[in-house]
């Protein structure tokens, strides 16, 4: 639960953190929205740019006959291009499982002429676990996990999340997971950092969304959004800075806090990964990495995991 998210992470000893799930409420994925379209955020046009290449190489892969489930509920272009190349005769029947039932009203509104849209609200992994328990029989799922959201997991995470989807597929199932390649150290940075300030913005907007949400009083001109690279980790870490010493009360959870002056909160890691590492993660659980397609302009990598 969030107050009680917020309490631990602001509490706890030592680094304070906040988990980055909290990002998007409405104006956090307005602001992300504005990220992707953002010169210095080369991710998500890479991404889309793979998908258009790659989707009529799906379609002949699993003709129209398969379902496809999606981690994250997809509204845009993306999605689109999928749900067009494998309808074939039949509308697809399409599973977009995301916690927000605003976010899968706006996808099945988006989507619903392309394909046969059954929203699933829940986790990504109980989502899953619904849909793979009733999938009708005969036909394969496809899952896609675009986006590089993989990245926002720690590297061990990561690992045991793909496991774990492993579990709930069937032989001859899909996982196409979208990832970040790491690439020059100044253009990651520049990515995560941008001169307009729209990510520090969506950053902030995490101490404005306890202050709305849980009667807090942050200041936010008294903190500063700070990205940072750990070339060991190979991630962005995202962090928000103390410019004072500052007591914080975040009345709705019950609790206090105080940092120092150049204090931070660590609100994100956004792993980068180098391509021959997406597979090997893959074949640890139990996929076979059966394509991978790599973006020339902005090193990205989409990779076609069967299981
Ligand atoms: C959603 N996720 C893949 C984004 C990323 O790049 O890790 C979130 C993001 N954070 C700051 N900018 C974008």
């Amino acid at each position: 639960m969030f107050a009680d998210d917020v309490r631990d992470g602001l509490t706890k000893p030592g680094q304070k953190t906040l988990p980055c799930e909290y990002f998007y409420d409405a104006v956090g994925s307005a602001l992300f929205e504005a990220i992707t379209v953002l010169p210095e955020y080369g991710l998500t046009r890479a991404d889309a740019r793979l998908i258009r290449r790659l989707a009529p190489e799906l379609e002949r892969e699993f003709r129209s006959s398969v379902s496809v489930v999606e981690l994250g509920s997809g509204s845009g272009t993306k999605t689109r291009w999928i749900l067009e190349s494998l309808r074939g005769r039949d509308p697809v029947q399409y599973y977009p499982i995301d916690v927000s039932a605003s976010a899968l009203a706006h996808c099945a509104q988006e989507l619903s002429a392309l394909a046969q849209v059954f929203p699933v609200e829940g986790s990504y992994l109980s989502g899953l676990h619904r849909i793979a328990c009733q999938r009708p029989s005969g036909k394969p799922l496809l899952v896609l996990f675009l986006g590089s959201t993989i990245g926002n997991f720690d590297r061990a995470a990561a690992g045991s999340f793909l496991c774990d989807v492993r579990q709930m597929l069937r032989p001859g199932d899909a996982l196409l997971v979208g990832a970040d390649l790491v690439k020059a150290v100044p253009d990651m940075l520049l990515a995560y950092d941008d001169p307009a300030g729209v990510t520090a913005a969506f950053n902030l907007n995490l101490l404005a969304r306890i202050n709305r949400e849980l009667e807090a009083d942050f200041k936010l001109r008294n903190f500063v959004h700070e990205a940072r690279y750990d070339d060991r980790e190979r991630r962005i870490e995202m962090h928000l800075r103390s410019k004072v010493d500052q007591r914080i009360c975040v009345r709705g959870a019950g609790f206090a806090c105080e940092f120092e002056r150049d204090e931070t909160i660590w609100t994100e890691s956004c792993h980068k990964f180098h391509a021959e590492e997406i597979c090997e993660m893959g074949s640890d659980a139990g996929f076979t990495c059966a394509a991978q397609w790599i973006d020339e302009q902005w090193p990205f990598a989409e990779s076609l995991l069967i299981a």
